[in-house]
């Protein structure tokens, strides 16, 4: 790059790093909420990555190439954005605020095209690797797309989060030389300067995955100062300097630099800075590669030559840099004064009129900003998939069977479907077969970006690796499961190919995964997830297996609809209705509720369960109403009026239960109609659908300051004057609130300890779900009644 040039994106860090410093600092000075809550960020964090963002956006990417900004680079992001012309102005004021810029980078609510939300440091770095191994699928399955190359910026505390290393050491993420990481290799992280020098540890870790690893340590004037004669020892003693003293140098100025610079160092670093200046020593010692604008484009050109593994480079910066913070420890969250702002403008030429301006686009820098924005420019991308889900496979039981084994079933039907086949893609962490996805890899085969030989004949599982193959195999890592199911999801923006993700993972590890779980299902993702086997009901397998609590995790989180279906039908109809909402609403989905956006958990079980009284309650309600029923939630499995017709004046309680657990609900039914009572049993397919129906309602007549109704499904699968025995094999708390929407008494039971190994029913025993304990339940909602 010429000077020229150089002289040119200059101009433009310059004036991006005063918008990022200017955009936190309206933030916290130019508005007040009143509620007395500091507003914050990152003005050091931002000033940091100011350099290599400058250079990425205005001379290194490509349209189709997809970036994750370091959580607290945020302002840079959109000051680099503003100055493309892609951000609105009204916005620049408002980070922070209702309606404007997000604290951190956001997919769903940034108006400027952020490719990765991130925040919870760690998963913005790994969530491009695993967008790269989707490309590397999609460009397998459905042809090349335009070369895309996936870059994470990312602080270097960062590099302290596991997840950063399972997403390295993983196989499924090997050899993408279309990867780049930069480290904004600033030495501190939120409360300190980070001891020690980590650089070498970490280098040897990246290596030792296969990574490509560059440095870029110092600028051009330190570079100069090593080429003189005797520069060696200078070289030598900053390597080796820890980071505390080099840190501590920023601080301070003249001859007391001096002193601390050569505190500890040999006789010949003092020699040889002797005749530098004191005003010109800490510009000297402090000249780091990361503001180099020509030392990091060279950076990228060298990870670009490198095609076959990904790349990292360590970007030597000043946190704070250009500003009076820079370098200080406690610079994380410190903001400028109101004078500082002022004093920094007076420096960048800027006037309070002029402050927010974008550059002139007569100026040559406005020039490079328009040709910029139009090298950038993106085409829009399809969200949905133009297939149709059926509503049902033909998949059929006859005799006793389990939901995770139905699972598996389903999903070989659909492979079969020659026009949806091909866009279903299957992972797990190494529990494929253990949770039944061998039917499905033996039809479909297992992915490699190559062709692998196959050392064993197995007639039971054909482990066939290729291209074609659409089962992506994890190591144990359920952080890369859902990092990796996440990516997926988002295949349509990230690689144009909208694809039917589905994951599998043992229920009680879905929570060793949940940070990742969430990332994704926050960043608009959709796919499917099956937790299998999950409660106490894989009950050999003891406590250290036993999910209870993943239950509450599936109701809860935002953005997932949680799943738990005890027949082999219901399970068909709801996973299928779940795979057409993923593809985008193609499927005639009966959800009385709007269309839902984002993740499917399934929660399902390895106990084998009769489909007589499924099919009892099919042929008593017909398909037609009880899909739709089955699909909002909840369907009364047994009536007892119609079961019982002795029992029509007899008090009437209702037993609601979702999955495993039903049998023993039935039998405790049966149990209760020999004593007079009667039970209605009612299969709770979805405890997350009905509840947020019943918070739909309740929500509408807060707002509306009008009496809430009951809502659909359950008023027609509940009666709304008997009392509720609640039955999971998860903890109580999960449905407890069921009698709070029918305005009933309510015993909830379920498991609200830690497991331990035994057979079902000694384990029902020991945690009152077998029919003798939801009887005595029984009689005791019925006595609570007033
Ligand atoms: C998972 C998670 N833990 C903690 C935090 C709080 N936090 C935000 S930034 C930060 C330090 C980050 O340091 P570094 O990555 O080096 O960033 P930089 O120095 O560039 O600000 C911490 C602990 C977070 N955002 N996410
Ligand atoms: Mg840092």
């Amino acid at each position: 790059m010429n000077q020229h040039d150089l002289d040119v994106l200059d101009e433009i860090q310059r004036r991006v790093l005063w918008l990022a410093t200017r955009i936190v600092d309206a933030a916290n000075h130019d508005r007040d909420a009143g509620d007395g809550v500091k507003v914050g960020g990152h003005q050091a964090s931002s000033a940091s990555l100011v350099t290599a963002m400058t250079a990425l956006w205005f001379a290194h990417l490509d349209a189709a190439d997809r970036v994750s900004v370091k959580p607290h680079a945020s302002p840079v992001y959109h000051a680099i954005q503003y100055l493309l012309g892609n951000l609105d102005r009204s916005y620049l004021p408002r980070l922070r605020a209702r309606g404007g810029l997000q604290s951190y980078p956001s997919r769903t609510k940034d108006p400027d095209g952020v490719d990765f939300s991130t925040g919870s440091v760690g998963l913005g770095a790994a969530a491009p690797l695993f967008a790269a191994a989707t490309r590397r699928y999609v460009d397998a399955h459905f042809g090349p797309r335009p070369r895309s190359r996936f870059v994470a910026l990312i602080g270097d505390a960062e590099l302290d989060e596991g997840n950063i290393w399972e997403a390295v050491a993983d196989p499924a993420t090997t050899g993408l030389g279309n990867v780049m990481w930069l480290v904004d290799f600033n030495r501190q992280s939120l409360d300190r300067v980070v001891p020690g020098v980590r650089i070498n540890q970490w280098r040897g870790q990246f290596e030792a995955a296969g990574w490509h690893v560059v440095e870029v340590k110092y600028g051009r004037r330190l570079a100069a100062a090593y080429e003189r004669p005797g520069g060696e020892a200078l070289r030598n003693w900053i390597d080796a300097m820890p980071n505390e003293q080099y840190q501590s140098l920023f601080g301070l100025a003249g001859p007391e630099l001096r002193l601390q610079f050569l505190d500890g160092a040999p006789e010949a670093v003092a020699t040889f800075i002797a005749d530098v200046p004191d005003d010109e020593l800490g510009p000297l010692v402090t000249d780091l590669g990361g503001h180099d604008l020509t030392a990091l484009l060279d950076a990228y050109a060298q990870c670009d030559a490198v095609t076959d593994r990904p790349s990292v480079v360590f970007a030597y910066t000043v946190k704070g840099w250009g500003l009076p913070i820079a370098g200080n420890p406690r610079n994380h969250s410190a903001l400028l004064t109101p004078q500082q702002v002022e004093a920094l403008r007076a420096a960048h030429g800027l006037t309070e009129e002029t402050e927010w301006d974008r550059l002139d686009p007569a100026s040559p820098a406005g020039i490079r900003a328009g040709e910029r924005r139009e090298a950038l420019a993106r085409p829009p991308r399809e969200r949905a998939l133009g297939v149709t889900v059926p509503e049902t496979t033909k998949v059929r039981a006859n005799k006793p069977i389990s939901t995770q084994e139905v699972f598996g079933r389903v999903l070989v039907d659909l492979a079969r479907d020659p026009e949806l086949g091909r866009y279903l893609v299957t992972t797990a962490p190494d529990v494929a077969t253990s949770t039944n996805l061998a039917g499905f890899i033996n039809k479909t085969g297992v992915f490699a970006p190559t062709a692998q030989r196959s050392w064993t004949e197995d007639r039971m599982l054909r482990w066939t690796e290729s291209p074609a193959g659409q089962h992506i195999e994890l190591g144990i890592s359920e952080m890369n499961l859902f990092l990796l199911l996440g990516q997926l999801g988002l295949a349509w923006d990230l690689s144009g190919q909208p694809l039917l993700p589905v994951g599998t993972v043992y229920d009680p590890f879905v929570l060793r995964g949940l940070d990742a779980f969430l990332y994704g299902t926050y960043s608009g993702s959709r796919f499917v997830v099956a937790g299998t086997p999950s409660g106490i009901t894989l009950a050999p397998e003891g406590g250290a297996h036993q999910s209870t609590i993943t239950a509450s995790v599936g109701l809860e989180l935002p953005g997932v609809t949680f799943i738990e279906p005890a027949y082999a039908v219901t399970l068909d109809w709801l996973l299928c209705d779940a795979l057409g909402q993923v593809a985008g609403g193609a499927a005639p989905s009966v959800t009385a509720a709007p269309a839902e956006d984002g993740a499917y958990y399934f929660r399902l079980s390895t106990r084998p369960v009769d489909q007589a009284p499924f099919e009892a309650a099919r042929a008593r309600l017909g398909d037609a109403v009880l899909r739709r029923q089955v699909v909002a939630g909840a369907y009364r499995l047994v009536d007892a009026h119609q079961a019982y017709p002795h029992l029509a004046d007899a008090p009437v309680v209702q037993l609601a239960a979702s999955g495993a657990v039903l049998p023993e609900v039935l039998t405790a039914a049966a149990e209760l109609a020999d004593e007079g009572i009667a039970a209605h049993v009612v299969d709770i397919t979805s405890l997350d659908r009905i509840y947020r129906a019943w918070q739909r309602t309740l929500r509408q007549g807060v707002r509306t300051a009008t009496v809430p109704s009951v809502p659909g499904a359950l008023r027609s699968a509940f009666d709304d004057r008997a009392p509720v025995v609640t039955v999971h094999d998860a903890a109580s708390h999960a449905m407890a609130w069921l009698g709070s929407a029918l305005g009933v008494p309510t015993v909830p039971l379920g498991v609200d300890e830690f497991g331990q190994s035994g057979s079902v029913a000694e384990l029902y025993e020991l945690h009152d779900l077998l029919p003798g304990s939801i009887v005595n339940a029984a009689l005791a909602a019925l006595s609570l009644r007033r």
